[in-house]
């Protein structure tokens, strides 16, 4: 991971999100992706039209799903209408993709485990994107760099394509324009999306989210508190797998296993009517990789059968519209110079004891609807 900066990301600062700047390289620099050969110059390229980006998504031109993607994730105001118009034509042809959240503190096998089994499905002919939700990775660093390296016979393969975080901001933007990726992806006719996030905290709950089936993967013998992982992130999950099950370390992830196994029994399950289990695997020796994709195909015929599939989808599609409006009156609050000139004010106020809350709040409030109302006329 010391190969920081060798990455063009230009794209990806406000400005170079601008028409001139082109998209080739950053994240269309992985293997296979390279829109030229390294270092050659980035072509200046127009937007395309509409029409143009829905019919490349539908027939599968990588490029074209590539730049759709970069136009999704841009910043620049412009971008979005044209982005938002692309989604909405695209709309139909979504929804049709095993969606899979992994997730697990750093250095427990996700990359590697995301390799093995996205390599196992797209030689069973399966379709295979994916997609990572990291709102810590930045321009220069990231999981991209260590996905190069660690995903290199999936990213070869034809009927695959990763897609690394999207850089910068807010988990919330972030996770919006995960989401939407996710949904080009499936209109492009990917059938399993796989979306791994790094196991810190809120990203697992935006990505529990976008997902049909979240797996949790887990170090044997690390001790819960080492693996920072609380009890509240087990509930989320429909699998809890257990990797690195080879070699010394077999017995003990078996051990673990049962542990595991005992302690699920007390909790609720994250998905009604389904049974959270422990799973070991190794991604090195292949041991349970094909066993834990038949778990959670039973998982989709199973809920599929009762509704709780669909319903889960129903109930997602409604929680994001509330989670985008909150974000949206979150940023629009506190960018706007009303607030923050105020603010460092009167916060002071409040921690130095001569301001209650209450009306703290308020004096914000009403400072921002005031400066709203005198723009909107
Ligand atoms: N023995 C053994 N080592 C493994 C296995 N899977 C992964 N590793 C090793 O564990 C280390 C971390 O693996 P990664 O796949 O990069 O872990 P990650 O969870 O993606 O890590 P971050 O992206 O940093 O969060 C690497 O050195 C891998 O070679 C496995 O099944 N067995
Ligand atoms: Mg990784």
């Amino acid at each position: 991971m010391n190969n920081s900066g060798d990455t063009p990301h230009s794209e990806e600062t406000p400005f170079g999100l601008s028409v001139m700047a082109g998209v080739a390289g950053g994240h269309d620099g992985l293997p296979g992706q390279r829109s030229g050969p390294p270092g050659s110059p980035v072509a200046r390229r127009r937007l395309l039209t509409v029409e143009e980006y829905v019919a490349g998504v539908r027939h599968g031109d990588r490029s074209i799903l590539a730049r759709a993607i970069t136009l999704i994730e841009s910043n620049a105001p412009a971008h979005l209408a044209l982005a938002q118009e692309v989604l909405r034509e695209l709309l139909p042809y979504t929804g049709g993709a095993l969606r899979v959240g992994i997730t697990g503190v750093p250095g427990v096998g996700k990359s590697t485990f995301i390799e093995a089994l996205g390599t196992l499905l797209c030689d069973r002919g399966h379709r295979v994107a994916v997609l990572a939700v990291d709102p810590s990775s930045s321009i220069s660093r990231g999981s991209i760099l260590g996905d190069k390296t660690r995903m290199e016979i999936l990213a070869r393969h034809p009927n695959a394509y990763i897609r690394p975080s999207p850089t910068g901001g807010s988990l919330g933007g972030v996770a919006r324009k995960s989401r939407e990726t996710l949904l080009v992806c499936e209109a492009a006719g990917f059938d399993i999306i796989l979306v791994e996030t790094v196991g810190v905290g809120q990203s697992e709950i935006a990505v529990r989210g976008m997902v049909d089936f979240f797996l949790l993967l887990m170090l044997a013998g690390a001790g819960d508190e080492l693996q920072g992982i609380k009890k509240g992130i087990i509930e989320l999950a429909d699998a809890l797998l257990i990797t690195k099950a080879d070699g010394e370390n077999r017995a003990r992830a078996m051990a673990a296993q049962a542990d595991y196994n005992r302690a699920l029994r007390y909790l609720a399950p994250a998905t009604a009517g389904w049974r959270t289990r422990a799973y070991t695997c190794s991604a090195l020796s292949g041991a349970g990789i094909a066993e834990i994709w038949r778990e959670i195909e039973r998982f989709r015929d199973q809920t599929t059968a009762s509704g709780v599939f669909a319903e889960r989808r129903r109930a997602q599609a409604r929680d994001w519209v509330y989670t985008l409006i909150e974000d949206h009156l979150r940023t629009r609050f506190f960018s706007h110079p009303a607030v923050q000139e105020r603010l460092p004010a009167i916060e002071q106020a409040v921690v130095d004891g001569t301001l209650p809350v209450t009306t703290a709040v308020q004096t914000l409030v009403q400072a921002f609807e005031q400066a709203i109302h005198m723009v909107d006329g």
